[in-house]
């Protein structure tokens, strides 16, 4: 089969779950042509049957706003027309799904088809989707594609609700790969964090509001007040200056890590010991899976989809969003006592297991087989 794939580049969870799913497909024989911006972060080097085209937009005087999703429209056309793609499959509504429908339109034109398969994200629907500005177009965008997949029951209940969808919709969860995980900690690394062994509490993200940074800040610091940890952060966005700020206020700088970004956040939980997710929404929490499957128990919100993945009292706990105190009372449970600790981090890497790829991405095989057989 020859697969179109459409994603954002970036280090965010539809990426790296788009760049996963394209190897897949690659090394299962398919032919996968990833059609984005910039090289997908996760796609590593050269690999058989993987192709990149790039969409370049042009700077021109007249536009204040660049088309991206014109450019990129053209650019599917021209990739599925040269290669003769079967199939069209766009991660993150916004602007993917409208762009590959014209392309799918456009094609049909030459007497071809384009099955598009559209995969909600979260954000995409949750927070943007929804807005005035959006709303028809995904609405519409949601109706007409050939197959729509939520990368959980949440997200998918969240889109009846918003939209005015009244299609089936699949759920296919969000999925790790277990050779990703064969990579032994860093030691050096984890001194430089933590020079007397101190257990490193972890939160990766890219630090928008809505993953409530300044909690996480907060929690580790009601946690230091019993055990001696350090606070790991990797990522980067709009609310690092803020929290920066408050770990000054609270006295607690010279314990925490800010890192930046990473290109591979497996490293960081490699040598991590707790993770912290206690976003207001989070459609999955892709975050959160990879620091479970890197044996690391998470202290979450009971937010979206959070509770399909996270299991109370196995892989960690959750608790209501912005309950700071309730999050830290748990943290100390997991991580005052090595037994207890091992425990829920051998609990953590095995209900990862659920979500292994092998077990996980056929569905996605199978839905593309269902939409070439002609299901609508
Ligand atoms: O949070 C975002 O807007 C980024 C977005 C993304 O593209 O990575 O994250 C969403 O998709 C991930 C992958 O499916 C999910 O694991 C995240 O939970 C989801 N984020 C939110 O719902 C806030």
């Amino acid at each position: 089969m020859k697969i179109g794939m459409v994603c954002y580049p970036t280090l965010g969870g539809s990426g790296v779950v788009a760049t996963e799913l394209g190897k897949w497909l690659a090394e299962m024989g398919h032919e996968v042509h990833f059609i984005t911006y910039n090289t997908p972060v996760r796609l590593g080097g050269v690999r058989p049957n993987v192709f990149y085209h790039e969409v370049i937009i042009s700077d021109y005087p007249l536009f204040d706003y660049p088309p991206y999703e014109l450019v990129l429209t053209s650019k599917i056309v021209e990739v599925a027309r040269d290669h003769k793609l079967d199939i069209l499959h766009v991660h993150y509504a916004i602007p993917h799904a409208s762009a590959g429908l014209m392309a799918k339109k456009i094609i049909a034109e030459d007497g071809a088809e384009l099955p598009l398969i559209t995969t909600l994200h979260g954000t995409d629907i949750t927070l943007l989707g929804k807005s005035p500005a959006f709303e028809p177009v995904i609405s519409f965008c949601i109706n007409k594609s050939d197959a729509v997949t939520a990368v959980s029951e949440d997200l998918k209940k969240d889109t009846y609700k918003l939209f005015g969808v009244n299609r089936e919709m699949d759920v296919i969860p969000n999925f790790i790969c277990p050779s990703n995980y064969d990579v032994s900690p860093n030691e050096e690394f984890r001194k430089q964090i933590a020079p007397k062994g101190q257990p490193i509490i972890t939160h990766v993200s890219n630090f928008r509001p809505v993953k409530r940074i300044i909690d996480v800040v907060e929690i580790y610091a009601l946690v230091l007040e019993e055990i001696d940890a350090r606070l790991l952060l990797v990522g980067d966005g709009p609310e690092r200056c803020a929290a920066e700020l408050r770990c000054r206020e609270l006295g607690i700088e010279s314990k925490v890590t800010f890192l930046g970004k990473v290109t591979n956040p497996i490293e960081t939980l490699k040598v991590s010991d707790l993770f912290l997710l206690p976003s207001n929404a989070e459609s999955f929490g892709l975050a959160a899976l990879e620091a479970m499957a890197s044996g690391v128990p998470v202290i979450s919100s009971n937010a979206g989809g959070i509770p399909e993945l996270n299991k109370k009292g196995v892989s960690g706990f959750l608790r209501n969003v912005g309950d700071v105190q309730g999050m830290a009372e748990d943290a100390i449970q997991i991580l005052e006592s090595p037994e207890s600790l091992n425990r829920f981090k051998m609990g953590a890497k095995k209900h990862s297991d659920t979500f292994r790829s092998e077990l996980v991405l056929p569905k996605y095989l199978a839905l593309y087989i269902q939409v070439l057989n002609g299901r609508n």
